[in-house]
C-alpha cells in the first residue's frame, strides 16, 4: 500500500435513505487481496486490499441488492480479482473489465459467461498510460457483438478532444462520474453544457451520477454537487445509474462515509419514480437484461 494511501471508511454510518428493493450499486471496485491477486506492475498506485467479502458485507449493510464491479487500474488487464468476485456473487454482481487487444475471443467469451458486460476505456492520465485510438477501436468492434458496452472515464476539459471518438463507438457508452464537472464553474458552464448536449444528441450514451466526494469543494454531505447530479437524473432519467465507488481510490483528504453517500441519493433523485429508475430499472436493463 502507498504510504499516503487512504483506506476505505472502517465503519460507515447507517443511511437514513432506504434504497428500493433490488437496488444496484453500479460502480465499485475490488482490490486484491494482494496475496492472491497481485497488483499489476504498470499500476500508478498501490491501494489497501479491498476484497469481495468486504464489498458484499457493505452492499447488504447499505441496503443494496447487487453490485457492478469495475476493473480498477491498479489491476490493469489482469481481471482475475474481478472475475473471482463475480463468480462468488451468486449472480448479484456484474462486471466491467479492462482488456488489451491481445485478449483472445475465448477469454472474452469466458468473461462474458462470468458476468462481464462492458470494458472500460480510461483516459485519465494520472491513472493509465495512453492507448492508441485504433487499438481501442479494434477492441470496441470485438466487444460490441457480445452486447457489451464501453465505460469511458475522462476529465471534462478533455471532452472536446475525445468527443468524435466517443460518438463513433459502435455500442452503448457509459460515462463515469458525471463526466467529472468542475463544481466551481457551475452547472451552466459551457463545458458541462457541452456534455449535456452530447447526452441529448446521442441516445446510446448513459451516465453515472457518481462521485460527489471527488467533485465537492464544500465536503460532506456534498450539497454543492447536488445540482449536477440532479440535473442528470432528471434530464436523462432513463440513462443514468448510481454507485458508491467503494473503496474510493485516490481520495486526497479522507475516506468518504458510504452511509452519507447513500443519503445523497434522494437529493439528486427526489421522487420514488426517479429513485427506482436510477437504482433498479436502469442498471438492471444495462447489466442483467
Ligand atoms: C474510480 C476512480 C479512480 C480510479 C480508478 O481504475 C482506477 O484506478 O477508477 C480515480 O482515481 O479517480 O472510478 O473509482
Amino acid at each position: 500500500m502507498d504510504a499516503n494511501w487512504i483506506c476505505f471508511h472502517p465503519n460507515p454510518s447507517k443511511p437514513r435513505f432506504k434504497p428500493p428493493a433490488g437496488a444496484v450499486d453500479a460502480h465499485c471496485h475490488v482490490f486484491g487481496p494482494e496475496s492472491k491477486f497481485p497488483y499489476a506492475p504498470e499500476r500508478k498506485y498501490t491501494p489497501c486490499d479491498a476484497p469481495k467479502e468486504k464489498l458484499f458485507v457493505l452492499r447488504d449493510y447499505l441496503g443494496f441488492d447487487k453490485n457492478v464491479i469495475v476493473q480498477a487500474s491498479c489491476h490493469s488487464k489482469d481481471n482475475r480479482a474481478l472475475i473471482d468476485a463475480l463468480e462468488a456473487s451468486n449472480n448479484k454482481a456484474k462486471g466491467v473489465a479492462f482488456v488489451g487487444e491481445e485478449v483472445t475471443d475465448a477469454e472474452l467469451k469466458s468473461m462474458d459467461r462470468a458476468g462481464v458486460k462492458g470494458v472500460r476505456f480510461n483516459f485519465v492520465k494520472r491513472l493509465v498510460d495512453f492507448t492508441p485510438r485504433d487499438v481501442l477501436e479494434r477492441i470496441a468492434a470485438r466487444v460490441a457483438p457480445l452486447g457489451w458496452h464501453i465505460v469511458v472515464y475522462f476529465e471534462m476539459p478533455d471532452l472536446p478532444e475525445f468527443e468524435d471518438f466517443f460518438t463513433s463507438l459502435p455500442t452503448t457508452v457509459v460515462v463515469d462520474h458525471m463526466g467529472t464537472p468542475d463544481v466551481r464553474k457551475g452547472v451552466d458552464h459551457p463545458e458541462n453544457q457541452r456534455f449535456h448536449r452530447l447526452m441529448d444528441k446521442h441516445k446510446n450514451f448513459w451516465v453515472k451520477a457518481t462521485c460527489p466526494e471527488r467533485m465537492t469543494i464544500a465536503g460532506a454531505p456534498y450539497d454543492d454537487v447536488v445540482p449536477f447530479g440532479r440535473m442528470l437524473v432528471e434530464r436523462f432519467s432513463g440513462r443514468v445509474i448510481w454507485g458508491t465507488d467503494w473503496p474510493h481510490p485516490n481520495m486526497k483528504k479522507e475516506a468518504p462515509d458510504d452511509g452519507v453517500l447513500v443519503d445523497y441519493i434522494p437529493k439528486i433523485a427526489p421522487t420514488a419514480e426517479l429513485q427506482n429508475a436510477l437504482l433498479v430499472d436502469n442498471p438492471m436493463r444495462l447489466y442483467w437484461a
